[in-house]
């Protein structure tokens, strides 16, 4: 049995929905209210020391770090149409992975929290201009490479998907996708995908 430590608002979390879905495998999802803190108690702890949310434990093999949690569930169910150990592919979706979990996702998920969930009176503005451009900047090096390719890796595959949580909530940061028509256009190729499911 897997069973997916979770929360709906999260696209770290979604980035794992949607891939298990995608993979038609059947999962028991454990909600954990990170807004009360409850990544903090000894049993959250045990599984994950880094007190964050995705963890997948599956069958008593506890994984945590969304991309690597991609990687293992692409492996793990293959094969599969959206994982690849071809080498050269295999390169390609590490870079895609490794490119959104530190370029991409640290401005654009930083940017939707201070936009959603701080309030206007605790934010930095500076701060969050800074997190906002540095956003732009990260999805202009997906539009470029989106204007040649249809997806980030090949075919439709993990990295899209690793990509995607956060491009697909940038707006909710106050990052407009209207100058990255490229990205607007893989997102609705994203989005056409069987087994496609939405954040909420
Ligand atoms: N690098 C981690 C980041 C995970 C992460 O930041 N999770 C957030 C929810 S999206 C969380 O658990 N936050 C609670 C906290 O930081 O206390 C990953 O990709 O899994």
């Amino acid at each position: 049995m897997i069973r997916l430590y979770d929360h709906p608002l999260s696209g770290n979390c979604y980035k794992v929905r949607l891939a298990l879905n995608q993979l038609g495998v059947e999962y028991e999802k454990v909600t954990v209210d990170i807004f009360k803190g409850e990544q903090n108690s000894p049993e959250f702890v045990a599984l994950n020391p880094n007190r964050k949310i995705p963890v997948l434990v599956d069958n008593g093999f506890v994984i945590w770090e969304s991309n690597a949690i991609l990687l293992y569930l692409g492996k793990r169910f293959s094969p599969n149409r959206i994982y690849s150990d071809e080498p050269k592919t295999f390169g390609r979706i590490c870079q895609w992975l490794l490119f959104g979990k530190t370029t991409l996702d640290p401005a654009l998920a930083r940017a939707r929290f201070m936009t959603r969930f701080v309030p206007e009176e605790a934010r930095d503005p500076k701060e969050l201009e800074a997190l906002r451009e540095s956003g732009r900047v990260a999805l202009g090096v997906l539009n470029e490479h989106l204007k040649e390719n249809e997806f980030l890796a090949g075919s439709y595959s993990i990295a899209d998907i690793g990509c995607f949580a956060y491009v697909s909530t940038a707006e909710e940061g106050g990052v407009s996708l209207s100058d990255f028509p490229a990205v607007k256009r893989w997102c609705e190729r994203v989005c056409s995908q069987p087994g496609y499911i939405p954040i909420y």
